[in-house]
């Protein structure tokens, strides 16, 4: 199998006539200026991409703290409902609100209880931050050679647009990148990636639709090695953990990029949809078990009021968020980072 490179092919492979969500993102690509600067700081962007949260979290939140002189069961029951608004979810709810009541009742301890709604504030805060930063890892990146990232996870959740921000967050840094187009399934789908190629000005290595992924990504682990390139990021196709065959086929993909680049893939990054919160974490807790997922890619925080699920996702599935994506556009990725989001979330 031959692999191209984006800009070498005058013809789509398949039909001339490109699908309409490729217009779509054609047509917003003429209309978008050339180079967007990035906005802001990654505090002030988590802050923006998170606001619908912090709103929910703060109105009632403010509202339970402000009548709080001394932290008794009273209290902290009534901060349970505001936890489960923001979408922590029942096991990390009780975990959090464990933890305080542990603190309130040994008051007579110096040191120890919580002296009003601030400190109960600040507890809250310390808290959850302790959550995350217990499931975060260091990314372990390979010594030399190629690192190889696979985008994985349930239809629509945003691999294919993750993918084209990572490349271009990842040149940004001055590394090179290879994107790879292993999803063969979904029509259009080669097509999508290439105008996220074109965006983030990377190379891009394909087969035709209907195509063998792994050859794909097998062309893609051979094109990296030969370039020298730093990074390959594998787009694959949205697929159900009980769709075994599906998920024999990532098998397969990870055999095959292991052959060629011993470690690979490094990193295999699960990618969730904050909007679906709690529904998609049993889905995503067998998604990792089965696709031995070393870290989520949570996307689309800026559109929901449940970004807590970051938390039930720390505690349910004991995997580090990596990244959040914040928008559809190629800057709408942030690294994660445990303090600014907590400090987003709670003012
Ligand atoms: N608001 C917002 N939309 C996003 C974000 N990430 C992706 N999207 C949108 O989500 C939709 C699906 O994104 P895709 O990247 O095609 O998702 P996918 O996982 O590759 O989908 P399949 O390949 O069909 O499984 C698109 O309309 C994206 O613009 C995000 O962080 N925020
Ligand atoms: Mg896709």
């Amino acid at each position: 199998m031959a692999f191209s490179f984006f800009g070498k092919r005058n013809q789509p492979q398949e039909s001339d006539q490109a699908p309409a969500e490729v217009e779509e993102l054609k047509a917003e690509e003429a209309a978008a200026p050339a180079a967007e600067p990035p906005r802001g700081g990654f505090f002030t962007r988590m802050k923006q991409a998170v606001s619908r949260t912090r709103e929910t979290l703060a109105e009632s939140l403010n509202q339970v703290l402000a009548l709080t002189r001394e932290v008794d069961e009273t209290t902290l029951q009534s901060l349970e409902p505001i936890l489960l608004a923001a979408d922590l979810g029942t096991t990390t709810s009780a975990l959090v609100l464990e933890r305080l009541r542990e603190r309130a009742l040994r008051k007579g301890v110096e040191g120890c209880g919580i002296e009003g709604g601030e400190q109960l504030k600040h507890l809250l805060k310390l808290e959850l931050q302790a959550i995350l930063d217990s499931v975060a890892r260091p990314i372990v990146h390979p010594e030399s050679g190629p690192e190889v990232i696979m985008m994985v996870g349930v239809n629509g959740t945003g691999k294919t647009t993750t993918s084209g921000k990572l490349a271009a967050h990842f040149t940004g840094q001055h590394r090179s990148v290879l994107l790879c187009a292993a999803d063969t399934f979904r029509a259009a789908a080669i097509e999508q990636l290439e105008v996220w190629a074109q965006r983030s000005e990377v190379q891009i290595v394909k087969t035709r639709q209907g195509g063998d992924p792994s050859a794909a990504l097998y062309d893609a682990c051979a094109a990296a090695r030969a370039r020298n390139t730093d990074i390959v990021i594998v787009d694959t196709a949205g697929r159900l953990h009980t769709k075994s065959d599906l998920m024999k086929e990532l098998d397969k993909m990870r055999r095959t990029a292991e052959k060629l680049i011993p470690g690979a893939p490094h990193q295999t990054l699960l990618v969730m949809d904050a909007t679906t919160g709690q529904n998609g974490l049993q889905q995503a807790r067998l998604f990792t078990e089965a696709a031995r997922v070393t870290g989520i890619v949570l996307t689309k925080l800026d559109g929901t009021a449940k970004g807590g699920i970051v938390l039930a996702i720390a505690t349910e599935l004991s995997l580090p968020v990596v990244y959040a994506g914040t928008g559809e556009k190629l800057e709408d990725i942030l690294p994660f980072d445990s303090k600014s989001f907590i400090d987003s979330l709670i003012d």
